[in-house]
Protein backbone atom coordinates (compact mmCIF):
# COMPACT_ATOMS: atom_id res chain seq x y z
CA UNK A 1 0.00 0.00 0.00
CA UNK A 2 1.49 3.76 -0.99
CA UNK A 3 1.23 5.91 2.15
CA UNK A 4 -1.44 8.94 1.87
CA UNK A 5 0.22 12.36 1.55
CA UNK A 6 0.53 15.81 0.82
CA UNK A 7 2.61 16.84 -1.71
CA UNK A 8 4.65 20.76 -0.97
CA UNK A 9 7.31 21.75 -3.69
CA UNK A 10 9.54 24.61 -3.03
CA UNK A 11 8.73 23.60 0.36
CA UNK A 12 11.38 26.24 1.93
CA UNK A 13 10.42 29.12 0.46
CA UNK A 14 8.40 32.13 1.88
CA UNK A 15 4.58 30.42 1.09
CA UNK A 16 6.34 26.96 1.90
CA UNK A 17 7.14 27.95 5.66
CA UNK A 18 3.93 29.59 6.84
CA UNK A 19 2.01 26.71 4.70
CA UNK A 20 3.89 23.76 6.23
CA UNK A 21 3.16 25.86 9.92
CA UNK A 22 -0.51 26.23 9.24
CA UNK A 23 -1.49 22.36 8.24
CA UNK A 24 0.72 21.61 11.13
CA UNK A 25 -1.26 24.01 13.62
CA UNK A 26 -4.76 22.68 11.79
CA UNK A 27 -4.31 19.28 11.58
CA UNK A 28 -0.69 17.88 11.25
CA UNK A 29 -1.15 15.60 7.79
CA UNK A 30 1.40 13.65 5.85
CA UNK A 31 3.56 15.85 4.55
CA UNK A 32 6.30 15.10 1.92
CA UNK A 33 8.76 17.83 0.62
CA UNK A 34 10.75 18.95 -2.16
CA UNK A 35 13.09 21.74 -1.90
CA UNK A 36 17.05 22.43 -3.60
CA UNK A 37 17.85 23.13 -0.25
CA UNK A 38 17.25 21.30 3.09
CA UNK A 39 14.28 22.75 5.14
CA UNK A 40 14.95 24.97 8.36
CA UNK A 41 15.69 22.94 11.17
CA UNK A 42 12.06 24.49 12.93
CA UNK A 43 10.21 22.71 10.30
CA UNK A 44 11.51 19.55 10.47
CA UNK A 45 9.14 17.81 12.64
CA UNK A 46 6.15 18.65 10.94
CA UNK A 47 6.82 16.96 7.86
CA UNK A 48 6.85 13.07 7.32
CA UNK A 49 9.28 13.16 4.66
CA UNK A 50 12.00 15.86 3.16
CA UNK A 51 13.62 15.18 -0.55
CA UNK A 52 16.80 17.65 -1.08
CA UNK A 53 16.26 17.83 -5.33
CA UNK A 54 14.95 19.36 -8.24
CA UNK A 55 11.44 18.94 -9.56
CA UNK A 56 13.63 18.69 -12.85
CA UNK A 57 14.68 15.33 -11.91
CA UNK A 58 12.21 13.44 -12.96
CA UNK A 59 13.69 10.19 -11.30
CA UNK A 60 12.74 11.88 -7.69
CA UNK A 61 8.99 12.33 -8.93
CA UNK A 62 9.30 8.80 -9.95
CA UNK A 63 10.35 7.27 -6.70
CA UNK A 64 7.35 9.89 -4.55
CA UNK A 65 4.84 7.99 -7.39
CA UNK A 66 6.01 4.19 -6.32
CA UNK A 67 5.41 4.98 -2.95
CA UNK A 68 3.28 7.36 -1.70
CA UNK A 69 -0.44 8.40 -2.86
CA UNK A 70 -0.67 12.11 -3.34
CA UNK A 71 -4.18 13.48 -3.30
CA UNK A 72 -2.95 17.66 -3.17
CA UNK A 73 0.02 19.19 -4.29
CA UNK A 74 1.25 22.67 -3.31
CA UNK A 75 3.25 23.36 -6.22
CA UNK A 76 5.71 26.64 -4.93
CA UNK A 77 9.11 25.72 -6.40
CA UNK A 78 9.93 29.15 -8.76
CA UNK A 79 12.27 31.41 -9.33
CA UNK A 80 11.15 34.85 -9.11
CA UNK A 81 11.08 37.80 -11.73
CA UNK A 82 14.33 39.58 -10.99
CA UNK A 83 16.53 36.47 -10.78
CA UNK A 84 14.79 35.24 -13.55
CA UNK A 85 15.99 38.11 -15.82
CA UNK A 86 19.55 37.60 -14.77
CA UNK A 87 19.04 33.82 -16.15
CA UNK A 88 15.75 33.08 -18.34
CA UNK A 89 16.80 30.26 -19.38
CA UNK A 90 17.14 28.98 -16.11
CA UNK A 91 14.06 30.53 -14.95
CA UNK A 92 12.35 28.98 -17.84
CA UNK A 93 13.77 25.16 -17.14
CA UNK A 94 12.70 25.50 -13.66
CA UNK A 95 9.18 26.92 -13.98
CA UNK A 96 8.24 25.90 -17.22
CA UNK A 97 9.77 22.65 -17.54
CA UNK A 98 9.34 21.98 -13.59
CA UNK A 99 6.04 22.64 -13.43
CA UNK A 100 5.55 20.51 -16.63
CA UNK A 101 7.09 17.94 -14.56
CA UNK A 102 4.64 18.42 -11.63
CA UNK A 103 1.88 18.34 -13.61
CA UNK A 104 2.59 15.30 -15.55
CA UNK A 105 3.55 13.47 -11.60
CA UNK A 106 -0.07 14.85 -10.83
CA UNK A 107 -1.64 13.31 -13.86
CA UNK A 108 0.23 9.73 -13.33
CA UNK A 109 -0.83 9.83 -9.74
CA UNK A 110 -4.72 10.39 -10.59
CA UNK A 111 -4.48 7.81 -12.91
CA UNK A 112 -2.93 5.55 -10.47
CA UNK A 113 -5.45 6.04 -7.49
CA UNK A 114 -8.56 7.11 -9.32
CA UNK A 115 -9.10 10.08 -8.05
CA UNK A 116 -8.48 13.73 -9.09
CA UNK A 117 -5.46 15.17 -7.86
CA UNK A 118 -6.12 19.03 -6.42
CA UNK A 119 -3.02 20.93 -7.77
CA UNK A 120 -2.26 24.84 -5.83
CA UNK A 121 -0.11 26.81 -8.10
CA UNK A 122 0.90 30.58 -7.18
CA UNK A 123 0.75 32.23 -10.11
CA UNK A 124 1.36 35.92 -9.74
CA UNK A 125 0.58 39.74 -10.53
CA UNK A 126 3.97 39.23 -13.06
CA UNK A 127 1.41 37.85 -15.00
CA UNK A 128 -0.17 41.36 -16.35
CA UNK A 129 1.90 43.58 -18.55
CA UNK A 130 0.66 46.94 -18.86
CA UNK A 131 2.27 49.12 -21.47
CA UNK A 132 3.13 52.83 -19.45
CA UNK A 133 1.70 54.26 -16.90
CA UNK A 134 -0.96 56.20 -18.10
CA UNK A 135 -2.66 53.42 -19.64
CA UNK A 136 -1.77 51.60 -15.85
CA UNK A 137 -3.23 54.49 -14.20
CA UNK A 138 -6.91 54.23 -16.13
CA UNK A 139 -7.04 50.74 -16.43
CA UNK A 140 -7.37 50.40 -12.19
CA UNK A 141 -8.35 47.41 -10.72
CA UNK A 142 -7.60 44.57 -13.81
CA UNK A 143 -9.86 41.50 -14.51
CA UNK A 144 -7.93 37.97 -14.58
CA UNK A 145 -8.17 37.76 -18.99
CA UNK A 146 -6.87 41.59 -19.27
CA UNK A 147 -3.60 42.50 -19.87
CA UNK A 148 -2.16 39.61 -20.71
CA UNK A 149 0.93 40.30 -21.30
CA UNK A 150 3.75 39.99 -19.13
CA UNK A 151 7.25 41.49 -20.27
CA UNK A 152 9.70 39.45 -17.34
CA UNK A 153 10.34 35.76 -18.44
CA UNK A 154 8.80 34.97 -14.44
CA UNK A 155 5.35 36.51 -15.83
CA UNK A 156 5.79 34.29 -19.12
CA UNK A 157 6.16 31.47 -17.16
CA UNK A 158 3.81 32.01 -14.66
CA UNK A 159 1.10 32.87 -17.60
CA UNK A 160 1.91 30.28 -19.57
CA UNK A 161 1.58 27.56 -16.61
CA UNK A 162 -1.83 28.96 -15.80
CA UNK A 163 -2.81 27.18 -19.42
CA UNK A 164 -0.93 23.97 -19.07
CA UNK A 165 -2.61 23.35 -15.91
CA UNK A 166 -6.26 24.54 -17.13
CA UNK A 167 -4.90 21.93 -20.19
CA UNK A 168 -4.30 19.00 -17.86
CA UNK A 169 -7.48 19.60 -16.15
CA UNK A 170 -9.70 19.79 -19.40
CA UNK A 171 -8.43 18.57 -22.41
CA UNK A 172 -5.41 16.44 -21.66
CA UNK A 173 -5.01 13.69 -25.07
CA UNK A 174 -8.14 15.25 -26.00
CA UNK A 175 -7.62 12.52 -28.98
CA UNK A 176 -7.36 9.65 -27.18
CA UNK A 177 -10.25 6.81 -26.66
CA UNK A 178 -10.67 7.38 -22.63
CA UNK A 179 -11.31 10.29 -21.37
CA UNK A 180 -7.94 11.60 -19.21
CA UNK A 181 -8.36 14.70 -18.42
CA UNK A 182 -9.96 15.71 -14.78
CA UNK A 183 -7.08 13.86 -13.12
CA UNK A 184 -5.53 17.22 -12.13
CA UNK A 185 -7.82 19.96 -10.64
CA UNK A 186 -6.07 22.54 -11.02
CA UNK A 187 -6.53 25.82 -9.21
CA UNK A 188 -4.14 28.68 -9.59
CA UNK A 189 -3.78 32.33 -7.18
CA UNK A 190 -2.41 35.74 -9.14
CA UNK A 191 -0.61 36.34 -5.57
CA UNK A 192 0.28 39.73 -4.86
CA UNK A 193 3.78 40.99 -3.61
CA UNK A 194 3.80 39.14 0.13
CA UNK A 195 4.65 40.07 3.21
CA UNK A 196 6.19 38.09 5.93
CA UNK A 197 7.28 38.62 9.30
CA UNK A 198 8.91 35.28 9.56
CA UNK A 199 11.29 35.26 6.17
CA UNK A 200 12.63 37.85 4.18
CA UNK A 201 11.88 36.78 0.08
CA UNK A 202 14.63 36.83 -2.16
CA UNK A 203 14.81 37.08 -6.26
CA UNK A 204 11.63 39.21 -6.64
CA UNK A 205 10.42 42.88 -7.45
CA UNK A 206 7.79 43.48 -5.15
CA UNK A 207 10.21 42.50 -2.26
CA UNK A 208 11.00 46.02 -1.47
CA UNK A 209 8.21 46.49 0.70
CA UNK A 210 9.19 42.68 3.06
CA UNK A 211 12.58 44.48 2.80
CA UNK A 212 11.75 47.76 4.22
CA UNK A 213 10.04 46.61 7.89
CA UNK A 214 13.05 43.91 7.97
CA UNK A 215 15.81 46.55 7.36
CA UNK A 216 13.68 48.79 9.76
CA UNK A 217 13.32 46.06 12.89
CA UNK A 218 17.53 45.13 12.30
CA UNK A 219 18.20 48.85 12.39
CA UNK A 220 19.86 48.89 9.33
CA UNK A 221 19.43 51.53 6.83
CA UNK A 222 17.15 50.82 3.88
CA UNK A 223 17.51 52.22 0.00
CA UNK A 224 13.97 51.00 -1.42
CA UNK A 225 14.50 50.34 -5.22
CA UNK A 226 11.26 51.95 -6.92
CA UNK A 227 10.19 55.72 -6.87
CA UNK A 228 7.46 56.87 -3.60
CA UNK A 229 4.52 56.99 -5.95
CA UNK A 230 4.80 53.20 -6.96
CA UNK A 231 1.98 50.93 -5.98
CA UNK A 232 0.98 47.61 -6.94
CA UNK A 233 -1.39 45.14 -4.59
CA UNK A 234 -0.07 43.36 -1.50
CA UNK A 235 -1.10 40.90 1.09
CA UNK A 236 0.24 39.49 4.61
CA UNK A 237 1.54 36.22 4.67
CA UNK A 238 -1.25 34.62 6.88
CA UNK A 239 -3.62 35.83 4.35
CA UNK A 240 -2.01 33.95 1.19
CA UNK A 241 -1.62 30.89 3.02
CA UNK A 242 -5.80 30.66 4.42
CA UNK A 243 -6.20 31.72 0.58
CA UNK A 244 -4.30 28.77 -0.88
CA UNK A 245 -5.97 26.95 1.80
CA UNK A 246 -9.58 28.18 1.03
CA UNK A 247 -9.29 27.25 -2.62
CA UNK A 248 -7.87 23.91 -2.08
CA UNK A 249 -11.11 23.07 -0.05
CA UNK A 250 -13.41 25.15 -1.75
CA UNK A 251 -16.03 22.61 -3.66
CA UNK A 252 -14.92 22.03 -7.57
CA UNK A 253 -18.33 22.43 -8.98
CA UNK A 254 -18.42 26.06 -7.30
CA UNK A 255 -15.29 26.93 -8.84
CA UNK A 256 -16.01 28.82 -12.38
CA UNK A 257 -12.34 29.49 -13.47
CA UNK A 258 -8.86 27.68 -12.47
CA UNK A 259 -7.33 31.10 -12.46
CA UNK A 260 -8.15 33.42 -9.31
CA UNK A 261 -7.32 37.19 -8.62
CA UNK A 262 -6.42 38.08 -5.00
CA UNK A 263 -5.71 41.04 -2.98
CA UNK A 264 -5.65 42.76 0.28
CA UNK A 265 -4.12 46.68 0.09
CA UNK A 266 -2.37 48.61 -2.13
CA UNK A 267 -0.25 51.51 -0.56
CA UNK A 268 2.08 53.33 -2.60
CA UNK A 269 6.05 52.63 -1.66
CA UNK A 270 5.87 55.96 0.38
CA UNK A 271 2.27 54.56 2.35
CA UNK A 272 4.61 51.49 2.97
CA UNK A 273 7.73 54.22 4.24
CA UNK A 274 5.16 55.86 7.03
CA UNK A 275 3.51 52.88 8.18
CA UNK A 276 7.00 51.51 9.14
CA UNK A 277 8.32 54.40 10.85
CA UNK A 278 4.95 54.22 13.08
CA UNK A 279 6.15 50.88 14.16
CA UNK A 280 10.21 51.68 13.93
CA UNK A 281 10.36 55.52 14.32
CA UNK A 282 13.94 55.52 14.11
CA UNK A 283 13.71 53.54 10.11
CA UNK A 284 16.44 55.23 7.69
CA UNK A 285 14.64 54.84 4.82
CA UNK A 286 15.05 56.32 1.32
CA UNK A 287 14.22 55.95 -2.37
CA UNK A 288 17.23 55.16 -4.43
CA UNK A 289 15.18 53.79 -8.04
CA UNK A 290 16.82 51.22 -9.85
CA UNK A 291 15.18 52.35 -13.39
CA UNK A 292 15.13 48.98 -14.94
CA UNK A 293 13.46 47.15 -11.46
CA UNK A 294 11.22 50.07 -11.53
CA UNK A 295 9.95 49.18 -14.98
CA UNK A 296 8.90 45.96 -14.18
CA UNK A 297 7.01 47.20 -11.10
CA UNK A 298 5.45 49.70 -13.64
CA UNK A 299 4.18 46.83 -15.44
CA UNK A 300 2.00 45.18 -12.96
CA UNK A 301 -1.22 46.64 -12.39
CA UNK A 302 -2.06 48.79 -9.59
CA UNK A 303 -4.86 47.05 -8.26
CA UNK A 304 -6.66 43.39 -8.90
CA UNK A 305 -10.14 42.62 -9.65
CA UNK A 306 -10.58 39.96 -6.67
CA UNK A 307 -14.26 39.71 -6.68
CA UNK A 308 -14.40 36.34 -8.71
CA UNK A 309 -12.71 34.99 -5.65
CA UNK A 310 -14.70 36.15 -3.04
CA UNK A 311 -17.84 34.65 -4.95
CA UNK A 312 -16.37 31.33 -5.63
CA UNK A 313 -14.68 30.39 -2.57
CA UNK A 314 -15.25 32.84 0.16
CA UNK A 315 -11.56 34.93 -0.69
CA UNK A 316 -11.92 37.31 2.91
CA UNK A 317 -8.34 38.71 4.00
CA UNK A 318 -7.89 39.63 7.68
CA UNK A 319 -5.29 41.74 7.21
CA UNK A 320 -5.79 45.53 6.01
CA UNK A 321 -2.78 47.74 4.98
CA UNK A 322 -3.32 48.80 8.97
CA UNK A 323 -4.28 45.87 10.84
CA UNK A 324 -1.04 44.04 8.18
CA UNK A 325 1.49 46.10 10.09
CA UNK A 326 0.28 46.87 13.24
CA UNK A 327 -1.65 43.19 13.84
CA UNK A 328 0.65 40.99 12.29
CA UNK A 329 3.86 42.30 11.26
CA UNK A 330 5.19 44.78 13.93
CA UNK A 331 4.54 42.29 17.20
CA UNK A 332 5.60 39.21 15.37
CA UNK A 333 8.67 41.09 13.86
CA UNK A 334 9.68 42.58 16.92
CA UNK A 335 10.07 39.24 18.74
CA UNK A 336 11.90 37.39 15.83
CA UNK A 337 14.89 40.63 16.43
CA UNK A 338 14.17 40.05 19.70
CA UNK A 339 12.86 43.91 20.68
C1 LIG B 1 8.14 38.79 -7.51
O1 LIG B 1 8.36 39.95 -7.14
O2 LIG B 1 8.70 38.25 -8.45
C2 LIG B 1 7.08 38.02 -6.77
C3 LIG B 1 5.76 38.15 -7.42
C4 LIG B 1 5.08 39.46 -7.47
O3 LIG B 1 5.23 37.19 -7.91
N1 LIG B 1 7.00 38.44 -5.41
Amino acid sequence: MRKPVILITGAGGEIGHGLIERLWEESRPAIITIDLNPLDASLHDRVSRELTGSILDTNLLERILSEYEVDMVFHLAALLSTRGEFTPVTAHQVNVEGTLNVLDFAQKQGESHGRAVVFLYPSSIAAYGLPDLETRGRAGKVREHEWNVPTTMYGCNKLYCEHLGRYFNHHYKQLAAEKLSGKVDFRAIRFPGLISAETVPSGGTSDYAPEMIHAAARGEPYACFVRPDTRIPFMAMPDAVDALLALARAERTRLRYNVYNIGAFNPSAEEIRQMVLEGFPEADIRFEPDLKRQAIVDSWPEDVDDSAARTDWGLSPRYGFREAFHDYLFPHIAARYGH
